[in-house]
């Protein structure tokens, strides 16, 4: 006779075994290491398009950039250069003002109620009111510039050709400090238009290259690789290359992106490289991460409360001759 004793060392081992799917399942998935950095390096993805807008093809686009709702563009080459607004749905450009014949148009960030804009060897970055596009100052600074983002707080990141971003503070246009940016542990050369996104991360083009480099604010680490080769319109000359990137603020996971005198713009996001190529889906955000973990975890507990407790843990005792509880079992005071 099986004493009542294994009744209980049954269900102690029920309950580590509860346990443990319990916490396999609640754990944070295992692919970054404590500080944030991704253990296994770089990943790669490809661009899912979701919509594709229209994009005047006489704008040389080095800026790209959405304040509630609008978006905005900074558009080169000498002569030729402008602050645009552009219509989001049909790419109509909604406003413009043209720059002095002997600045070149760079990067674009919004900054308050303000649109800063780099003059790439000028070493001008003019300020606009994003109301009006009255210029109500300017700052200064050395050497060129390419691109720039803000982080919504005090600092602007700035890109000047190199692989090093220069961080300024974003009320004053002082240099703060620095970036340097890697790839694979290489510094990443040719930094151009950039995207300050949440979650501590830069977006950023690279000038004759066509992938988005997805870098963190804190290490300068590349983490991620967005390929958009296979957008590139086949009209689009060697020079024409990808630049420009926006997102919708609140909405990390939607991206603008467009390129030098490209016909089009796109909106959509990163997805895994596909066999096949799939319609974007818009990722779960956390709320629904957080709904359907709980689910789990409780479709989890159910099943195995059924299963050891009830039904099932009657019948895999009772399947060695033992009933649960034990024929005959007396529960006393003590007994554990
Ligand atoms: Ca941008």
């Amino acid at each position: 006779m099986i004493p009542g004793g294994s009744v209980t060392f049954l269900r102690n081992h029920a309950l580590i075994l509860a346990a443990t799917l319990l916490l396999m399942v609640a754990a944070p998935l295992p692919n970054a290491a404590s500080d944030g950095h991704p253990i296994f390096g770089v990943d790669y993805y490809e661009f899912g398009v979701n919509q594709t807008i229209a994009h005047d093809d006489s704008a040389f686009t080095q800026g790209l950039a959405i304040h509630e709702g609008r978006m905005y563009e900074s558009t080169g080459m000498y002569g030729q250069s402008e602050l645009r607004e552009i219509d989001m749905e049909t790419g109509e450009v909604l406003r413009s003002i043209s720059l002095n014949e002997s600045e070149f148009g760079e990067g674009l960030a919004v900054v308050g109620d303000e649109l800063i804009q780099l003059t790439w060897k000028a070493g001008v970055a003019h300020r606009y009111s994003i109301e009006t596009f009255e210029e109500v100052g300017n700052y200064t600074y050395e050497g060129e510039g390419w691109g720039l983002c803000s982080d919504g707080g005090e600092l602007l990141y700035m890109s000047n050709g190199t692989s090093t971003l220069t961080l300024r503070n974003s009320t004053d246009f002082t240099v703060v400090g620095e970036l340097n940016v890697t790839l694979d542990g290489e510094p990443l050369d040719r930094l151009n238009e950039l995207e300050c996104v949440g979650g501590g991360m830069i977006y950023a083009n690279v000038w004759y290259d066509d992938s988005i480099y997805i870098i963190s604010r804190d290490s300068g680490a590349v983490w991620d690789v967005i390929d958009c080769s296979a957008l590139i319109p086949e009209e689009a000359e060697p020079n024409h290359v990808l630049n420009g990137i926006a997102f919708m603020p609140g909405h990390n996971t939607t991206l603008y992106i467009t390129g030098k005198y490209w016909p089009v713009m796109y909106e959509g996001g990163m997805r895994e490289v596909a066999e096949d190529p799939v319609e974007w889906q818009e990722p779960l955000d956390d709320d629904e991460v957080a709904g359907w973990l709980i689910f789990l975890i409780g479709l989890i507990a159910a099943a195995l409360t059924y299963l050891l407790w009830g039904k099932g843990f009657d019948s895999l005792t009772k399947s060695r001759g033992v009933h649960n509880p034990p024929d005959g079992t007396v529960y006393s005071e003590g007994e554990e």
